[in-house]
């Protein structure tokens, strides 16, 4: 017998991820030619995208554009692009000059594989192949309102191109390296400061571009904006707490091997349990915006934060 209609939809998480990341690697994939010159360039950047990665920005971006009403499949081409800046800035951040890196996301870091004439360029070129993906009229399903869509397009180039800069993860960047070998304690504000450019901008402008492109009101782009800036924060929140935690459990102590260095860090600034609280006020506050929209529409953004808060790694 069939299911009665009211009966309630448990939403599966891992599938939910798993189909979006798919999806976004085939349209990554797609995006770079492979063997085509300059050869090495081409492969350094597939090397780097395709890399693997947990996807979560794009998966912010569908999900974003999904709850507002409108077809995943228009912010496809958008979800791409927020992943290539993501995967730049990473392959930038591991550089010599800035983390010298060795290993991403399981793998040797691209300067090493490639040089780091190499690694420079490919951040460069993903870096603008990001906007020229979402300015393409090409890289959209032919669906999507052809009156609406240039205007929702230049709103999004707008929103990608200031997350990026010098009010957004490059100002993250500098401040953080201003910070680096220096043996004073970061105050709250400036941790506060680096955590919101370096990492909540871009998953800010992941979930409003998706947003813009879905046909959000203006309102419910402003609430979302609200919510990405919650899960932003909180994604490097629970990062410290792992830190500390992680370590701990390696060293079977109960001060683990972030208090004892010189990085500063939410347990370190307020202590474990403060930093948890505060995490689950992010996460209270992420809700809360939630809470005007379609419950099954918004359960993708909702999950995907509780992901965010209680991941363990
Ligand atoms: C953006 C023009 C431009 C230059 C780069 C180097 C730099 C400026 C910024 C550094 C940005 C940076 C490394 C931020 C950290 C972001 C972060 C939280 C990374 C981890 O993200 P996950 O866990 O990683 O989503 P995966 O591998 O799963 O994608």
């Amino acid at each position: 017998t069939a299911a009665p209609a009211s009966a309630p939809t448990v939403f599966d998480f891992n599938a939910y991820m798993g189909e979006r990341a798919e999806t976004v690697n085939r349209a990554l994939d797609a995006a770079i030619p492979a063997g085509e010159p300059p050869a090495a360039l081409h492969e350094a950047m597939r090397y780097s995208l395709l890399a693997g990665g947990k996807r979560v920005r794009p998966a912010l971006c569908l999900a974003a554009c999904g709850v507002v009403g409108g077809r995943e499949a228009w912010a496809l081409a958008p979800a791409a692009a927020v992943e290539m800046v993501h995967t730049m800035s990473l392959v930038h951040d591991d550089l010599p000059c800035m983390d010298d890196d060795d290993l991403r996301r399981g793998k040797p870091t691209c300067h090493v594989v490639y040089g780091e004439p190499i690694a420079v360029l490919t951040g460069d070129a993903l870096l603008s192949l990001a906007f020229h993906h979402v300015a393409s009229v090409g890289s959209y399903p032919p669906d999507v309102d052809p009156e609406k869509h240039p205007a929702r397009v230049v709103r999004a180039i707008f929103e990608l191109a200031r997350c990026i800069g010098s009010e957004g993860l490059v100002a993250g960047q500098v401040v953080d390296l201003e910070m680096t070998g220096t043996s004073e304690v970061v105050p709250l504000e400036r941790l506060e400061y680096i955590h919101l450019h370096k990492t909540a901008a871009l998953l800010e402008a992941s979930v409003v571009i998706g947003a813009i492109i879905g046909g959000g009101t203006d309102a419910q782009i402003e609430r979302l904006r609200k919510y990405a800036r919650s899960i932003g924060l909180l994604f490097q929140v629970v990062d410290d707490i792992l830190d500390v935690t992680k370590s701990s459990e390696e060293l079977g102590k109960t001060a683990g091997k972030d208090l004892a260095t010189d990085k500063t860090t939410y347990p370190k600034l307020l202590g474990l349990e403060k930093s948890r609280e505060f995490a689950e006020k992010l996460l209270s506050d992420a809700k809360e915006q939630l809470a005007g929209f379609d419950k099954e529409k918004a359960a993708p953004l909702l999950h995907l934060a509780y992901y965010i808060a209680h991941r363990q790694n």
